[in-house]
């Protein structure tokens, strides 16, 4: 059957399961959108701007276990799509994003809207293709999902010049790939698993370290068996959070820069660190040396290239996470055979009374005001009103953090943030995604004043296609971050942080045809909150927050976990953190 190159193309996401697609047409498309006009099946998102597409797609992805999809048109929108690429490739979001390209004889001409998109996407991507021959469509738009979605997941970038899209074409759409050079592995060695099991139980501190690879191979039922098993506590990355519940008595909840005191203080003291699915980033170990110094570490990852690359490990494990910890709950079974609780139990005891005095010690805790919020009060009411049911997406900043902190997770997939870009202005296009795979679900976006108006525009989108997205800006009238780390690290030299000039975020909802919602005080937050969730629609609550709180613990960057700045510091710790940071 013979049909044009944009038919072929939507026949191919039809058949994979796609049945949103994030987009915005331009030129070089315009041949799919005119498919598109008759083509019964699929829902497509009209964004604002073309980052958001991809950041939509990851969002639907990363909620879902779904690969996301994006659609732009070339040169300008491709480049506007290069930021939320890189988001995904960092987090390992299964994204497919298809630009448009100039007619295949036009390329390199300097065609009006050509960009090498192909070039520009190769760091920032796992894969990507430009299309030459559209006979080959089929099979390279299969490629795409199969490599977005094995293996380590991440972003896969797919070119079409316009002609392969006017052109027909035999359509043929296989039904499965083999790439002779890309063959993860999925089942850990067996060997490796026995040592780790039995390195398990020897240890007298042991530790979980959890990260996003944990949520992405659906590991967490076999994670909460293993921790249970061996009543070994486990504390998880800001990607990995929801991947082990905050109420669990064995959570430490997150580790790293602004992790809890008694997360970094088991991680520091532990005799063996059980790493699963994360990659010991910078902002989890501090400084190297300091980070689980008396450890043997345990690494399990699906990605051979994240074994050993930021700190020496043990007993690596190459392998998927859901089925090594089945492995490996199988083999610490045998090591033990019927004794497993009595024995771990006795060992695990004076362990787990040194985490609870940490845990008593230093609580994650903030100062009570009764005229102005605080932001964390915020988080906490969130947390309590949707009761960890609802699906949570954030900007990128101080709000994030204490979001991480204050909210209590129950389930994977329920949190959507920007962890190793940081990407300010992922929290409403994100969101906005999440709700469009979930439309029956409380989708809330915890956005900072600064990230929030990098895509604000996307309210319009919320507004047409009917995404009741709720947007909660924790509204300090800075960059607060910026002004956090000026203060503490530049000794209060504060430059280019203030926001105080924003617009009227209740004003500029309205102007959307949103709801805008406004609280000043304490006594206002529930209220706010309660009617924003109950509002039909999509709405923007403007919390004005304490201008001027900080994120604590606080671990300058480059420093050492055990070091954490556990409160406001005093002159002699400001100091010595503005010393290791800008040498003077
Ligand atoms: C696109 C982008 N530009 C700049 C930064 C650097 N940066 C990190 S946090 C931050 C301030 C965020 O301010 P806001 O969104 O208001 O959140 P707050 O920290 O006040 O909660 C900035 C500028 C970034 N992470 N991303």
């Amino acid at each position: 059957m013979k049909l044009s190159g944009a038919r072929i193309f939507l026949e191919c996401l039809k058949r994979e399961g796609v049945d949103v697609v994030f987009g915005l047409p331009g030129g070089a498309v315009l041949p799919i959108y005119d498919a598109l006009y008759d083509f019964a099946g699929l829902k497509h998102i009209l964004v604002r701007q073309e980052a958001a597409a991809g950041h939509a797609a990851e969002g639907y992805s990363r909620t879902t276990g779904k690969v996301g999809v994006a659609l732009v048109t070339s040169g300008p929108a491709a480049t506007n799509l290069v930021t939320a690429l890189q988001d995904a490739y960092m987090d390992s979001i299964p994204i497919v994003a298809f630009t448009g390209q100039v007619p295949t004889h036009l390329i390199g001409n300097d065609a009006f809207q050509e960009a090498d998109n192909v070039g520009i996407t190769r760091p920032c991507t796992k894969h990507n293709f430009l299309v030459k021959d559209g006979s080959e469509l089929g099979t390279i738009v299969k490629e795409a999902f199969h490599i977005a979605s094995t293996g380590r997941p991440g972003p896969v970038h797919v070119d079409l010049p316009k002609d392969v899209l006017v052109k027909e074409w035999e359509f043929h759409y296989p039904e499965r790939v083999h790439l002779r050079s890309y063959n993860p592995t999925y089942e850990g060695h067996p060997g490796q698993i026995k040592k780790a099991a039995k390195a398990m139980l020897r240890a007298k501190r042991p530790v979980l370290y959890v990260g996003g690879g944990v949520i992405s191979s659906d590991a967490y039922r076999e994670l909460l068996k293993l921790a249970e098993l061996t009543q070994i506590p486990v504390t998880t990355t800001l990607m990995g959070l929801g991947a082990f519940p905050s109420e669990h008595p064995l959570s430490l909840d997150m580790l790293g820069m602004h992790g809890t005191y008694y997360a970094n203080m088991a991680v520091y003291n532990s005799d063996c660190l059980i790493a699963v699915g994360a990659r010991f980033d910078d902002r989890v170990t501090g400084k190297v040396e300091f980070f689980a110094p008396n450890a043997e570490i345990i690494h399990v990852d699906i990605d051979p290239s994240s074994i050993s690359k930021n700190i020496q490990v043990h007993i690596p494990i190459v392998g998927d996470a859901r089925r090594v910890l089945a492995k490996l709950i199988e083999a610490i079974k045998e090591e033990v055979r019927d004794d497993v609780p009595s024995i771990v139990r006795e060992a695990r005891k004076q362990w787990h009374a040194q985490i609870a005095e940490w845990k008593a010690r230093f609580p994650l805790r903030y100062d009570w005001d009764d005229e102005v919020i605080k932001p964390q009060y915020v988080m906490q009411e969130i947390s309590n009103l949707t009761r960890g049911e609802a699906l949570i997406v954030t900007g990128v900043g101080q709000h994030q953090m204490w979001a991480a902190q204050y909210y209590r997770f129950k389930y994977p997939r329920h949190w959507c943030t920007s962890g190793g870009l940081g990407t300010m202005g992922y929290g409403l296009p994100t969101a906005l995604g999440v709700q469009a795979a979930h439309p029956d679900m409380l989708v809330v976006n915890i956005d900072g004043d600064g990230s929030f108006v990098m895509n604000s525009q996307e309210l319009a989108t919320c507004f047409e296609s009917r995404l009741p997205v709720k947007t909660v800006i924790i509204n300090n009238g800075y960059h607060g971050m910026v002004r956090q780390w000026q203060e503490i690290i530049y000794k209060e030299r504060y430059c280019s942080i203030d926001l105080s000039a924003s617009p009227d975020f209740v004003k500029l909802a309205e102007a959307y045809g949103c709801v805008g919602i406004r609280a000043t005080k304490p006594s206002e937050v529930v209220p706010a909150l309660e009617k924003a969730f109950v509002t039909p629609g999509p709405v923007v609550v403007d919390m004005m927050v304490d201008r001027e709180e900080d994120v604590f613990p606080m671990v300058p960057a480059g420093g050492a976990n055990k070091d954490m700045i556990l409160d406001r510091p005093g002159k002699a710790v400001k100091e010595r953190a503005a010393k290791s940071q800008t040498g003077f």
